[in-house]
């Protein structure tokens, strides 16, 4: 196999708590890349996991930033990234989606499709990303196993093609049997999940699985497969990579059921990566000339190297150590020479990389998210989906002479996109305004400078709720200040420099809207004004 058609990127996106975290894990168990699975327990404070390495991750246990995980598996080079699934932390989750050619959908099969798994899913649709799903908890209490397809289709308008079927549910959760290859795979629990379930491998007809089945869990379990193969829908790899059908896995993360068959299905079924827009057209993997984006920026991820790494999804071409490329944020000329491959907080020395791969850069202050690297300067791609932020807050500093490191911690963070930081027009004090998409980034940004910089810092509650930005006619209109602005209406500027102007409620941005018809209002900045 050539060094592209051995990739295989993707994400794995759901609602938070679905079990995309203990899935990531237990891939890598599967995929040889852990010996013995960070025992995820009841006890959410003693999870440790390779890719909730963040210690507010650990302590919450609840993912906060996506990890990157490269790692082998039969011939395959495998980059997957997990992510967090809490909406507060949405634009990471965006940017990832990003840098993925596919996505594992983990539902909990309790709860079926929740809130930020559709939110989730309309994003892969845009970008047409194939998506497998995982029906994840079947070990609990679940939903029957036809109503969760049929809602794929009725909720995601997506075709379901389910690759195997579950074996009882709940306490009688024994397996899954698998339709394309017609074997079922029964399983046995081992404690804690740590090391790979004993499965035993049967024909459909087996006693055997009569004997260790409940009488009614069996009776439904061979209806329903009958039903399944009657209803004759063949599995259709072309409309699978269109991301029109997705092939449905079920399984228990924890307990190791399923997981191997979801890891080998998806390495079979899934497409290594394709070509992708960029300012020229698309651009093949093909591509002689080394291409690729910068999808993001993390610091102190390693105690023991306090810098930052920015993460480069590989487009086109051939990455090699020390190579010179064009940097698309400064029009200059980078060597990038400390490449590593990335495995949680784990990086180790990497000295070329191809299409689909994710390299992690050290030592660039100049990188940002969204650039471009490339040996060809007229390449530059435009993927990163940006948020208006819907909540704001001062923080300050209240030790004076922590301003240095306070300054600093800000700094990177804001890099990493984890708050930005807007100014308002004559405002009182220096005071940096903060604004995120949810007021969980916040306590991160608390959290961190804390932690990694050794800093307090209060929150004061800024009075606005909305951020809207103005063209160059709509700014000047409203420079004079003769311009009645409201109460609690102010003008400020992005961390860009272009003018936004905040409104405390959304009646003061209707009111606004109507009284000052002349003046336009967009959601986002206007890009090239
Ligand atoms: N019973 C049962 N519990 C599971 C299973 N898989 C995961 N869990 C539990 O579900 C909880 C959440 O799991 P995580 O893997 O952290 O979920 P997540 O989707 O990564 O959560 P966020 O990253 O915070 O969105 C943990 O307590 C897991 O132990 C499963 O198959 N069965
Ligand atoms: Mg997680």
């Amino acid at each position: 196999m050539n060094e592209i058609a051995r990739r295989r990127t993707f994400a794995i996106i759901s609602h938070p708590d679905a079990g995309k975290t203990t899935l990531t894990e237990k891939l890598l168990l599967y995929g040889g890349a852990l010996h013995l699975a960070g025992t995820v327990t009841a006890r959410k404070n003693q999870r440790a996991t390779a890719s909730d390495w963040m210690e507010l991750e650990k302590k919450r246990g609840i993912s906060i930033s996506s990890t990157v995980l490269q790692f082998d598996y039969n011939g395959f080079r495998i980059n997957l990234l997990d992510t967090p699934g809490h909406r507060d932390f949405s634009e990471d989750t965006y940017r990832v989606l990003t840098a993925v050619d596919a996505a594992i959908m983990v539902i909990d099969a309790g709860k079926g499709i929740e809130a930020q798994t559709l939110k989730l899913f309309e994003v892969c649709r845009r970008r047409h990303i194939p998506i497998f799903t995982f029906m994840n908890k079947m070990d609990r209490p679940s939903r029957e196993p036809l109503e969760l397809i049929d809602e794929l289709e009725k909720v995601l308008g997506l075709k379901p093609f389910p690759v195997n079927w579950p074996m009882g549910s709940g306490k009688d959760f024994r397996g899954v049997y698998d339709r394309l290859t017609k074997q079922a795979h029964m399983f046995e629990r081992t404690p804690g999940g740590a090391f790979r379930a004993p499965v035993e491998v049967s024909d459909i007809n087996d006693r055997h699985i009569k004997d260790k089945m409940e009488p009614v869990s069996y009776r439904n379990f061979i209806e329903e497969v009958g039903m399944l193969d009657l209803a004759g829908t063949e599995y259709s790899a072309e409309e699978v990579l269109a991301g029109e059908t997705t092939p449905v896995f079920f399984g228990s993360a924890v307990n190791n059921f399923g997981i191997q068959l979801m890891l080998d299905g998806f390495v079979e079924h899934s497409a290594a990566p394709g070509p992708r827009d960029a300012s020229i057209g698309s651009i093949s993997p093909e591509l002689p000339a080394f291409s690729g984006f910068i999808f993001k920026i993390q610091g102190n991820m390693n105690p023991r190297h306090r810098d930052k790494v920015a993460f480069v999804r590989v487009c086109s071409g051939k990455f090699t150590r020390d190579m010179n490329v064009h940097h698309s944020g400064t029009g200059k000329t980078v060597r990038l020479s400390n490449s590593n491959k990335l495995f949680g907080q784990e990086r180790e020395t990497v000295d070329e990389a191809w299409p689909g791969d994710i390299v992690g850069l050290v030592g660039h202050q100049e990188f940002q998210i969204g650039d471009t690297l490339t040996e060809n300067p007229a390449i530059v791609f435009d993927e990163i989906p940006r948020f208006p932020p819907e909540c704001f807050t001062f923080l300050y500093n209240p030790i004076p002479s922590k301003f240095k490191p306070f300054r600093m911690g800000l700094e990177q963070l804001i890099l990493e996109g984890v708050v930005q930081q807007f100014s308002v027009k004559d405002a009182p004090s220096s005071t940096p305004l903060l604004a995120a998409v949810g007021p969980l980034q916040f306590e991160v940004t608390q959290y961190r400078l804390e932690a990694e910089y050794g800093v307090q810092s209060k929150l004061e509650p800024a009075p606005w709720q909305f951020v809207r930005w103005l063209d160059k006619e709509g700014a000047a209109l409203l420079a004079g200040g003769s311009v009645h602005l409201g109460d609690n209406v102010r003008l400020g500027s992005d961390p860009a420099g272009n003018p936004v102007i905040f409104f405390p409620t959304p009646w003061a941005l209707r009111y606004f809207s109507d009284t000052h018809k002349k003046i336009n209002l967009f959601e986002l900045a206007q890009r090239g004004v």
